[in-house]
């Protein structure tokens, strides 16, 4: 099987995550970029990434390729058997991408890409993050995973998202939004030692190193070229 996406995606890296706490032998295709061009939309049905090539075929959205990693490789479980404990894992993974992550990622724009969010969105989205905190607040148990004794998929969901959901609030609102959620920095920090856990960071901070590399390359090739250009047009 073959996952396709970057490195500093979150959707990419909780998949990864899962890959490699499973120990599951796979290959990587950390070139793919969302797009919502024909022949991307021919591997990726939303353009978006991360997607799973399996067998001929092509798995989206990251908590089904989650859940089928699950179902083909036990060994490893991150969900537990029992039906009720496996419902309430998966209940704060919904929480953390559907009520968290989904939410703040309207934010985005103005945290991270140096664009501005208006202020009725800003408004809403403070308004909607607090109910989704307010759940994960009684939902986590912290114990020491967030779904209680066991490692599990939500705490590689947790992992990803919930550190941008901070650092967006942050940046937008002048304070973390997750910050009532007492244990989280402490828990953050134990899964960041695990070997996966800290490869996939380490990982990450070299990509988005190599990116912005790349990104100041291409600025100073463009500076390079209009230059060049304004000293042929004054010549004329
Ligand atoms: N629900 C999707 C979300 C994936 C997602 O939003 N990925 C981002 C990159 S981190 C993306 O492809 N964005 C482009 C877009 O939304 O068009 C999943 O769980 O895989």
């Amino acid at each position: 099987m073959r996952l396709c996406g970057f490195r500093f995606s979150n959707y990419h890296n909780k998949v990864r995550l899962v890959l490699l706490e499973k120990g599951i032998e796979h290959d990587e295709d950390d070139s793919c970029k969302p797009s919502q061009e024909a022949a991307f939309l021919e591997r990726s049905v939303l353009g978006k990434v991360p997607f799973l090539e399996v067998d001929g075929a092509v798995l989206t959205e990251s908590d089904v390729i989650c859940e089928y990693l699950e179902e083909v490789d036990s060994r490893r479980p991150l969900l537990p058997r029992d039906p009720l404990a496996r419902a309430k894992v998966r209940e704060l993974n919904r929480c953390i991408e559907l009520h968290l992550e989904l939410v703040a990622r309207r934010l985005y724009h103005q945290a991270f890409f140096g664009g501005t969010v208006s202020e009725e969105t800003k408004r809403e989205v403070e308004h909607t993050l607090g109910k989704g905190v307010r759940a994960l607040a009684k939902l986590a148990c912290f114990d020491p995973y967030i779904a209680g004794a066991e490692l599990t998929l939500a705490d590689c969901a947790a992992f990803v998202h919930l550190p941008i959901v901070s650092m967006a609030s942050k940046s937008v609102y002048g304070r973390d939004v997750l910050e009532p959620i007492g244990p989280l920095q402490e828990y953050l920090r134990m899964l960041g030692e695990r070997e996966c856990f800290a490869r996939v960071t380490r990982e990450r901070k070299e990509a988005t190193a190599a990116m912005q590399r790349e990104k100041a390359t291409g600025a100073m090739q463009r500076e390079k070229a209009t230059a060049a250009m304004q000293r042929e047009e004054a010549r004329r």
